[in-house]
């Protein structure tokens, strides 16, 4: 008996074709993906749907909590475990949310491609053959949910898109990836010391946080407006270990005091620093003004999980804590 495993296709590269003569655009469906890579019945019971079909720039926060819905009845309905296949622009924002909604031990796989079908070398058939293959292992469960291109498999809350074309784009700057692939078998190297799990419930809204990246010269006009936009907190992509331009912090101070204003750092790697610079804008001026500390994750995961977070209804208090300890083992 193989274990079952269900695919769900969101469409992008992997799935694209040149219908139009255009250029290449998201049609083939998860059954289409599926049947195209006949070794994939060797290592799993595959069921195969098409979630969405859609370019992944298209996809919205809503689209993944449903589709954390769908795995978990999936999983609960007998599915030894998941794989999603969708556009690589926007895969390691899907791998997070996923990673973060989805509570259940079933491995949760994110994968795509960088060369579409009409293409020499394209990836996809063996970025699917590999995603499944580690859908259905035993050595993945109880990892959460990770990215597996290229013969590699990263852990959601790294995992970031790296190079616009190479088949190589994701890498895990801080940690590197937790596994390999080797002679289509699984191996898993390291966890994660800990998974976080929000819970919502079904009628939560979503509550939109804006992401801004702070640059040379920036005098912060576009802070101010984000209370009138609609926006229920914010992320600043901040200047190396958090340091923003003295002129954006009064304004920061003030939104800071109307909603959660989350510091993150433009860098790509690395955490924000708690303890070491003391200049107007530094990140020892900035915490002490409210702005809560995103520690490892960059401003795209600090946005899906204050975006989550505040879709659960969580407190400032208890959001705070969230980032803060995020890289503490799990209390036993
Ligand atoms: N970059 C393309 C892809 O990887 C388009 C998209 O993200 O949908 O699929």
């Amino acid at each position: 008996m193989l274990p079952e495993v269900a695919v769900l296709s969101m469409g992008g590269t992997i799935s694209s074709t040149n219908a139009g003569g255009k250029g290449v655009e998201p049609t083939l469906t998860g059954e289409a993906l599926v049947s195209d890579v006949p070794e994939i019945a060797d290592a799993a019971e595959v069921s195969a749907a098409s979630f969405r079909q859609a370019a992944s720039g298209e996809l919205t926060i809503d689209d993944l909590v449903e589709l954390a819905a769908e795995i978990t009845r999936r999983v609960d309905g007998g599915a030894s475990g998941a794989v999603v296949t969708q556009g690589t622009d926007t895969i390691e924002e899907t791998a997070f949310v996923l990673d973060l909604l989805v509570d259940r031990d079933a491995p949760v796989v994110v994968t795509g491609a960088m060369r579409n079908p009409t293409l020499p070398g394209a990836d996809g058939p063996a970025n699917l053959l590999a995603a499944v293959q580690v859908a259905a292992s035993e050595a993945a469960r109880g990892i959460g949910t990770v990215v597996v291109l290229n013969d590699e498999i990263h852990a959601a809350r790294y995992v970031k898109k790296t190079h616009t074309e190479n088949p190589a784009t994701f890498k895990s700057p801080l940690t590197g990836p937790v596994g390999w692939m080797s002679e289509g078998t699984p191996r898993i190297a390291m966890r994660p010391i800990r998974r976080h799990h929000i819970a919502l419930a079904p009628d939560a809204q979503d509550r939109p946080v804006a992401l801004l990246k702070a640059s040379l010269g920036d005098d912060g006009r576009l802070i101010g407006e984000i209370g009138r936009l609609g926006y229920a907190g914010l992320v600043v992509e901040a200047l190396g270990g958090g340091h923003m331009p003295s002129r954006t912090v009064e304004s920061l101070t003030s939104l800071a005091a109307e909603m959660p204003v989350v510091l993150a750092s433009r860098t790509g790697s690395g955490e924000v620093l708690r303890r070491t610079y003391g200049f107007p804008g530094s990140e020892i001026d900035l915490l002490d003004r409210g702005l809560i500390n995103a520690g490892p994750l960059d401003g795209l995961k600090a946005r899906l999980l204050l975006s989550l977070l505040l879709r659960a209804g969580t407190s400032r208090d208890e959001i705070q804590a969230t980032f803060d300890s995020w890289l503490e083992p799990e209390s036993r």
